[in-house]
């Protein structure tokens, strides 16, 4: 497919702008109605303790309250088995071991910021009011945050269910060969990679409101998601509540970044609430609230070895990896495995692999998806070993990199860890982007930098990364066409920032050749019974997306069947183009509206379809400035295959949002608890980092498609591919603007204070 076909309707801006810019989209707490309740939740101020009893007398007579519900509740209620997703068998048929997580606390709190009770009353400001006065009698016990300490011996014991606090371990890969390719090897290439805990922080803030129909015994939710479907399993999993009796409500959704693809308990809290009191019940979170207990992302620590023969060819890795999980495995605790160990070589023919995973618990926020759910954190790994290889066989890093990359000639390629990476042309991205670089002219403009007092350093990273494939049996697509000409396609993707309705609308109004006003996309209507991937792992354009494609395509076909009875002829002799069928056998036409004009029509269509392998180059230049320890990014430059692309400016800005969420990550982000007591010291944006705009320059980019068969059109996922090669091109950036210095391996956050301390440490 060209982009000719994409361009043909579309100029390609965005749909969806003139409501979000102007105010007049509708987020989870712009929900009111009349009669409703607020809710304000109690939550733990200590990281590990045994909740002695939990006083609610004087906030329940406080003026305004209705009632204090808590963990007795939850448990009454029979709210206390967490679901989470990790059905991985692990070494020797090791089962995931997690403790159980009443809606609300109950007997122990594990981390600061878990709900232990849920104050309603009839405005907002009494629920705040009245939470102060919930008195929670605590016995403290010994806390860890620090996911490798939680596994030394001595470590608090945190749950009987999870001896050790090991929650679950696993081994892939075959050990005596990467032994005896160690033993073998001319060089080995050892370091510690911490890809550091962050919170998602989407605009939105997390909210609730809850209405219980007694009559139907059934609740209706707000809340910002990410596709109904896994929210609904997992909220009736938690509550035994059917399914069917979950009916979600979301219009616009302000982020996700997989913080929100599954359900929380305070949802559960609040339905015990709204039934309860027989009134609907609302809750917004604050911010500290979110930075506290939306799930967090990332936190994989990876003790990775890269071994090499004397022409620099990769022979064996072998990574250990640490993945905090935090408190209690969260919903998303699955991808996280799945998604390293599937492109756990990257780019690279590395003929022998060996990894374990050792998951703990801490007494810390559970972490759950966040832009790229393990694939960023496997390729800084990847990438981090690949770079410090080069550096130290002396080697020029892009060298490196072509003799071992995986050539074009081997896709499709399975790697050692069941990865079937489908398509691409490593060597021409490679290529493509050190042009686009200027990779030979480095070392002039290094000197210059030198001239100028600031330590420049340039960055690469060759990053692949599965999409696409999720846990649905099927897409499913509902197409409809009304009399008035408008064609509407149904699914249970949600859009929480990714411009859907435009490129989906696309999709449809090319297959139809209609334009793309007469097009309406619906996500998530509410009570929908559609099946389908929730938006996550890139996977809604293969996905869905393709799904769009079928439906329309279906709908000229059973189009053209009705056509063929108005025109008095087969539907083997009707012919469709721009909305319009009509035959050679007649002069007579059928409009597509023609055909709706006594009911709207309707048709299902579905698809099922595995991975795709979007792959890029990355390259950046920083300048140190050694007097204070601040890094500039001067110059970033990324050539992506997504293979076919639907619109190119969205595209652009999906690239743009997720190199800036790595760069983040990079320069600032980072959750950090008080080691002693737990606490946490990031919980509001004083301390917690923000990446803001400048922290990127223009990012000069291009395309280096090849086209997926994946599905009908071509495309591979884009969502995430940013951040997973922005985090190790940006370190990899400074580590190479330090090491004249002699400074090898520092780690994220790269902030002024670090930077400086390191490089005054190394007498400079
Ligand atoms: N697209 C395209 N051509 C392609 C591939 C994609 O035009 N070959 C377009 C799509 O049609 C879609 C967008 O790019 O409009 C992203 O598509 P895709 O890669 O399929 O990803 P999803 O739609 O499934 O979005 C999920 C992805 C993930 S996993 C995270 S995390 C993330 C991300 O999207 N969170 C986001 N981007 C985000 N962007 C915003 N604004 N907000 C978030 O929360």
């Amino acid at each position: 497919m060209s982009n000719e076909t994409h361009h043909h309707h579309h100029d390609g801006r965005r749909v969806e702008d003139v409501r979000l810019i102007t105010g007049a989209g509708r987020y989870a707490s712009d929900w009111n109605v009349p009669g409703q309740l607020y809710g304000h939740f109690v939550r733990s101020d200590r990281a590990h303790a045994e909740i002695v009893s939990v006083e609610t007398k004087n906030a329940a007579a406080f003026p305004g309250v209705k009632h204090v519900f808590t963990g007795e509740d939850a448990v009454r209620a029979g709210y206390v088995r967490a679901p989470h997703t990790m059905q991985f068998i692990g070494k020797n048929g090791m089962k995931a071991r997690s403790p159980e997580r009443p809606v609300l606390a109950h007997k122990k709190v594990r981390f600061v910021g878990e709900a232990v009770a849920l104050v309603v009353a009839d405005s907002a400001a009494a629920a705040q009011d009245a939470a102060e006065l919930v008195e929670v009698e605590y016995r403290d016990l010994r806390s860890v945050t620090d996911p490798e300490g939680a596994l030394k011996e001595g470590a608090p014991q945190l749950s009987d269910e999870v001896p050790g606090n090991l929650a679950w371990e696993s081994e892939i890969g075959d050990e005596k060969a990467v032994e005896a390719a160690f033993a073998a090897a001319a060089h080995i290439t050892r370091a510690k990679v911490v890809s550091t805990r962050v919170a998602p922080n989407p605009m939105e803030p997390r909210a609730c409101h809850v209405a219980y129909d007694a009559a139907t015994e059934s609740y209706r939710l707000h809340t910002p998601m990410q596709g109904v479907g896994t929210q609904r399993s997992q909220l009736s999993n938690y509550t035994k509540v059917p399914p069917e009796k979950l009916v979600f409500e979301a219009r616009d959704v302000g982020g996700g970044f997989g913080q929100r693809s599954g359900a929380y308990p305070e949802y559960a809290a609040l339905m015990i609430a709204a039934k309860t009191l027989g009134a609907p019940v609302k809750w917004t979170a604050t911010r500290t609230e979110g930075l506290m207990t939306d799930t967090h992302g990332r936190n994989m620590i990876a003790h990775g070895q890269l071994a090499l023969d004397k022409d620099g060819k990769f022979l064996a890795m072998r990574i250990d990896w640490i993945v905090d999980l935090g408190a209690y495995l969260s919903p998303g605790a699955q991808g996280h495995i799945r998604n390293t160990t599937n492109c756990m070589t990257g780019v690279y023919r590395i003929p022998a692999l060996y990894g374990t995973y050792r998951i703990p618990i801490t007494n810390t926020t559970p972490i759950g998806a966040y832009r790229g759910a393990g694939r960023p954190d496997i390729a800084y790994t990847v990438e981090r070993l690949v770079n410090q290889a080069a550096a130290e066989i002396g080697m020029d890093p892009a060298e490196l990199r072509r003799r071992n990359f995986i050539p074009p000639s081997a896709f499709p390629y399975t790697s050692p860890t069941g990865g079937s990476y489908e398509i691409a042309d490593l060597p021409g991205v490679l290529e493509k982007a050190l042009k686009l670089a200027d990779w030979k002219g480095f070392a002039g403009r290094r000197a210059k930098s030198k001239k100028a007092g600031k330590l420049r350093g340039i960055g690469i990273s060759t990053v692949i990364e599965n999409t696409g494939l999720g846990n649905a049996p099927v897409d499913e697509v509902e197409i409809q066409l009304d009399a008035s000409g408008t064609v509407s396609a149904f699914m249970v993707a949600k859009s929480q920032g990714q411009s859907h309705e435009t490129t989906f609308a696309q999709i449809v109004s090319d297959a139809l050749e209609i334009p793309i006003e007469r097009v309406k996309i619906v996500q998530c209507a509410p009570g929908t019974k559609l099946k389908g991937n929730g938006t996550g792992g890139s996977r809604s354009t293969v996905g869905a997306g393709s799904v769009c494609h079928l439906a329309a395509k279906k709908l000229v076909e059973e189009g053209k069947a009705l056509a063929a009875l108005e025109l008095g002829v087969e539907p083997s002799q009707v012919e469709y183009a721009k909305g319009t069928f009509r035959t050679r056998e007649s002069r007579r036409t059928v409009k597509l509206a023609d055909l709706a004009k006594e009911k709207t029509l309707s048709y299902m269509a579905e698809g099922k379809f595995g991975s795709t392998y979007p792959n890029g180059c990355h390259i950046a230049e920083v300048e140190v400035d050694p007097d204070t320890g601040e890094t500039k990014v001067v110059s970033y430059c990324a050539v992506d295959d997504i293979g076919v692309v639907i619109n190119h400016s969205i595209v652009e800005g999906q690239l743009a949002g997720g190199v800036v969420q790595g760069a983040g990550q990079v320069f600032g982000e980072k959750v950090i608890y008080d080691p002693e007591t737990g606490q946490p010291l990031t919980a509001t944006f004083m301390d917690y980092y923000m990446p803001r705009a400048g922290l990127i320059p223009a990012i000069r980019g291009e395309e280096h498609p090849t086209e997926s068969k994946v599905s009908p059109l071509g495309v591979k996922g884009v969502g995430e591919s940013g951040c997973t090669a922005s985090i190790p091109v940006l370190v990899g950036a400074v580590l190479d603007a330090v090491r004249p210095l002699g400074i090898k391996d520092l780690d994220m956050p790269l902030t002024p204070a670090k930077l400086w301390r390191a490089m005054k440490g190394a007498g400079s």
